[in-house]
């Protein structure tokens, strides 16, 4: 039988994509859909990881025992998480090792988010609360992506984000009904994360590189500004419901629309926070330098004890 061309490979990739299959590890698919998708797992891997120092410097300092438990429940989530999305990786040709050392090295990009400072109790409130539901609506649109061990970890990891929203609301509405001060630190926490948390979803859409082909082969199924516009209009009623400002003054129902209009982040500070000049980037990286130095003789010891193992006949 004559070999398929590219060309009818392609359609027959794509002809897959529109009746909604899932494309699966070893399936044929094109170098630049692997290399899309290898990009934005790693990116989301990366961020998960990355995403347990910000609140997990506060597991010491939780007030109380069970907000205590919550958090290690929370953090431990996240790490989780990351190893899940490797896997995901993995399936793709692209090794864990190879991963590592792009995230060490800081050529990996990582969400923004985690590289702006957690000084006070409330940052933990306000990143369980507006980061991961910003993170959630992301991720549900990514649970309907084509590619099928990505899908099946979003699904996943949605579970028990959706928790961490929940646990992040829970210790914000708890300092919405303390004392002044109480109010007034999860004010300012509110207004520190509006915009990281906006620049979260992407670039605007007439910027972005990757959506176009990211839709075509439906890796994402809804832009970076249909994402953003989903968070605005579910967390503008919460926090005004909460009796906190948003801090946009021109953020307003617009009725004809029916969606909230907002004043956009400033797009410079993103591209700068993402390739490596935020303001915690060099410490997050440190720490994450350290610890992966730190586990090396356990990657040894299980690498050893691999070699070691006889093999089923
Ligand atoms: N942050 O063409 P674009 C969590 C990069 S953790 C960093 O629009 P794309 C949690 C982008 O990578 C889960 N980089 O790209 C954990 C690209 O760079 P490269 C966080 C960003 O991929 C602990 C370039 O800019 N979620 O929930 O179509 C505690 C051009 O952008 C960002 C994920 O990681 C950004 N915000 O769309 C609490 C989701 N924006 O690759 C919570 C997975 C853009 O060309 N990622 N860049 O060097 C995605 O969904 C997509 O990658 C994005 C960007 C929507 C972020």
């Amino acid at each position: 039988m004559q070999e398929k061309t590219h060309e009818q490979k392609l359609a027959e990739f794509e002809a897959r994509i529109a009746r909604g299959e899932k494309i699966e590890p070893g399936d044929w698919m094109p170098d630049e859909y692997k290399k899309n998708l290898i990009r934005i797992i790693s990116q989301h891997a990366h961020s998960e990881i990355v995403g347990q120092l910000p609140e997990g410097k506060w597991i010491p300092y939780a007030p109380g025992f069970r907000r205590k438990l919550t958090l290690i429940a929370k953090v431990q989530d996240e790490a989780g998480h990351g190893q899940l999305l490797y896997r995901a990786a993995e399936t793709l040709g692209k090794s864990r090792e190879e991963m590592m050392e792009e995230l060490l090295t800081g050529k990996a990009k990582y969400a923004n988010v985690f590289n702006y400072p957690t000084p006070t109790w409330a940052d933990v409130g306000v990143i369980g609360w507006l980061v991961d539901t910003s993170a959630v609506i992301n991720q549900t649109m990514l649970a309907q992506t084509s590619y099928g061990p990505y899908a099946r970890a979003m699904k996943r990891i949605c579970y028990e984000e959706s928790f961490h929203i929940k646990q992040g609301y829970d210790a914000v509405a708890t300092l919405a009904r303390g004392i002044p001060a109480q109010r007034a630190m999860a004010q300012d926490a509110i207004n520190r994360w509006w915009y990281p948390t906006l620049m979260m979803s992407g670039p605007p859409d007439k910027i972005s590189v990757h959506t176009d082909q990211a839709m075509r082969w439906k890796i994402k199924t809804k832009t970076n500004e249909q994402v953003r516009q989903e968070f605005v209009d579910l967390i503008v009623p919460q926090i005004r419901a909460l009796g906190f400002d948003v801090p946009d003054t021109n953020c307003y129902l617009d009725e004809a629309t029916g969606h909230y209009h907002y004043t956009q982040p400033d797009w410079e500070e993103l591209r700068r926070v993402v390739n490596g000049d935020g303001p915690c980037n060099a410490e997050r990286l440190a720490v994450r330098r350290k610890v992966h130095e730190e586990g090396t003789w356990v990657r040894e010891a299980l690498a050893a004890k691999q070699s070691k193992t006889p093999k089923a006949a």
